[in-house]
C-alpha cells in the first residue's frame, strides 16, 4: 500500500530535480556522517522480523554506470535473487560515471512508475537525495549498494567490506611491494565517488603510520571510471613524477587501464600496481608480471545482498535500523551503525590463486 498518492508527483518531481541539481556540486564522505534522527530510515516504523516476503514485488536496479563489467556482475547477482525470490527486476542507469543528473532522473522514473525498492549505488553522497526522499515518501524503500549516499537519504547501505579494511590493505599491499619508500600516486573514479572517497580517505590516514614515513603520496588523479580517461591518467601521472614507485586504484575500470599503460611502457613490473579489480580484467596483466596483487569482494554476491535487502525492507522485516537481523539465502545479517550492512572480507588475487576465479 503507498502511503501518499502519487497525483502530485509530477511537480514534486519537478522540484525534486532542480534542488538536486543545485547540490550536484556537494562533496565530501560519508566516513563521519551521523544518522540524523529525523531521518526517513529512522522514522519507517517497527520491524517485523516474523514477517513473511511479499511476492511479486519490483526492485530498480541503478548502478553508477551500466557499461561496466562490474555492476553487470553485481546487477546479474541482484537479478538472479529476485526471480529465486519471485520478484521482478529491472535495470536503469547512465552510461557514464559523472552523470549525477542522469541518475537523479533515473529515480524521478523509477519513483514515477512505482517500483517497491530502488538498489542504487550513488556517484555523489548528496546529488540524489532530494530524489531519493521524494521516492522514500512514496514508499518506495532505497538500499545503496557499492558507494553510499548520506545515511538520511536512504534505508539502508550494502556495503562490499569495511572501507576502513578497504583503504588499510591497499596502502599495506602496496608498500609491501615498493618496500616502504618512493613516491605514491591515486588513481581513482570520479572526484565525487562516494566509496573511493571514503577509502581514500583511510588510505591517507593508514599513510600517517610512522612505518610508512618514507612513501610520499604525490598526487590523487581521476580517471572517472572511463578506460580512455584513466590510462591517460596514468601516463600523466608517470610523466609529471618519473620516480613514481606505485599506484593503488580503487576502481576496476582504473586498474584495468593503468594495468594496460604500464605493461605496453617501460615501466612494466618497476611500477607496482595494485587497488581493486576483477580477476578476469586483471589475470593477464598478473600473468605478464605488471601487476603482483590487488584485491575485490564477488560482485555478483553484492548485488544479491542489496536485492534481499530491497525485498526484506519492502516485506516490512526491516527498516534499516540498527540491530535488526534479517536472513539473506543461508545467512542472517544485522544491521549496523548508520544502516551498514557489511557483505564481508574482499579476497586478494595474486599469481598463486587467481585462476581459481571467474567474475
Ligand atoms: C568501479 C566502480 C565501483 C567500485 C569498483 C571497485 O567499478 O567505481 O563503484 O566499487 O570500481
Amino acid at each position: 500500500m503507498r502511503k501518499s498518492s502519487l497525483r502530485r508527483a509530477g511537480a514534486a518531481l519537478a522540484a525534486a530535480t532542480s534542488l538536486a541539481l543545485a547540490v550536484t556540486a556537494c562533496g565530501g564522505t560519508t566516513k563521519n556522517d551521523v544518522k540524523d534522527d529525523s531521518s526517513a530510515a529512522a522514522s519507517a516504523g517497527k520491524a517485523d522480523p516474523g514477517a513473511a516476503l511479499k511476492k511479486g514485488l519490483t526492485v530498480g536496479f541503478l548502478p553508477k554506470q551500466v557499461n561496466n563489467p562490474y555492476f553487470t556482475s553485481a546487477d546479474k547477482g541482484g537479478e538472479k535473487a529476485l526471480a529465486e525470490l519471485g520478484e521482478k527486476y529491472k535495470e536503469v542507469g547512465p552510461s557514464s560515471a559523472t552523470d549525477t543528473s542522469g541518475q537523479v532522473s533515473y529515480v524521478n522514473t523509477l519513483t514515477q512508475q512505482q517500483v517497491d525498492a530502488i538498489a542504487v549505488s550513488a556517484q555523489d553522497p548528496g546529488a540524489l537525495c532530494t530524489a531519493l526522499k521524494q521516492a522514500m515518501k512514496n514508499d518506495i524503500k532505497i538500499v545503496t549498494y557499492d558507494s553510499d549516499t548520506k545515511t538520511d537519504c536512504r534505508n539502508a547501505f550494502v556495503s562490499q567490506a569495511s572501507a576502513e579494511d578497504l583503504g588499510r590493505t591497499e596502502v599495506q599491499l602496496l608498500a609491501e611491494q615498493i618496500g616502504y619508500k618512493g613516491e605514491i600516486a591515486i588513481l581513482s573514479a570520479a572526484q565525487t565517488a562516494t566509496n573511493q572517497n571514503t577509502w581514500i580517505e583511510f588510505m591517507k590516514d593508514e599513510l600517517k603510520d610512522p612505518k610508512y614515513k618514507d612513501i610520499k603520496l604525490v598526487k590523487v588523479a581521476y580517471g572517472n571510471d572511463d578506460a580512455q580517461a584513466s590510462f591517460q591518467q596514468t601516463q600523466g601521472l608517470l610523466q609529471e613524477y618519473p620516480k613514481l614507485k606505485g599506484i593503488i586504484s580503487p576502481t576496476t575500470v582504473g586498474i584495468k587501464a593503468a594495468a594496460q599503460y604500464l605493461s605496453g611502457s617501460k615501466y612494466k613490473g618497476k611500477v607496482k600496481l595494485t587497488g581493486l579489480g576483477t580477476p578476469n580484467d586483471m589475470r593477464k596483466y598478473v600473468k605478464n608480471g605488471t601487476v603482483d596483487a590487488f584485491e575485490l569482494w564477488d560482485p555478483a554476491r553484492l548485488g544479491d545482498l542489496a536485492a534481499r535487502t530491497a525485498v526484506a525492507l519492502a516485506s516490512g522485516q526491516i527498516t534499516g535500523k540498527e540491530g535488526e537481523t534479517f536472513k539473506a539465502g543461508d545467512t542472517e545479517y544485522t544491521i549496523g551503525k548508520d544502516g551498514v550492512i557489511n557483505l564481508g572480507k574482499p579476497t586478494v588475487f595474486d599469481a598463486k590463486n587467481i585462476d581459481q576465479f571467474n567474475f
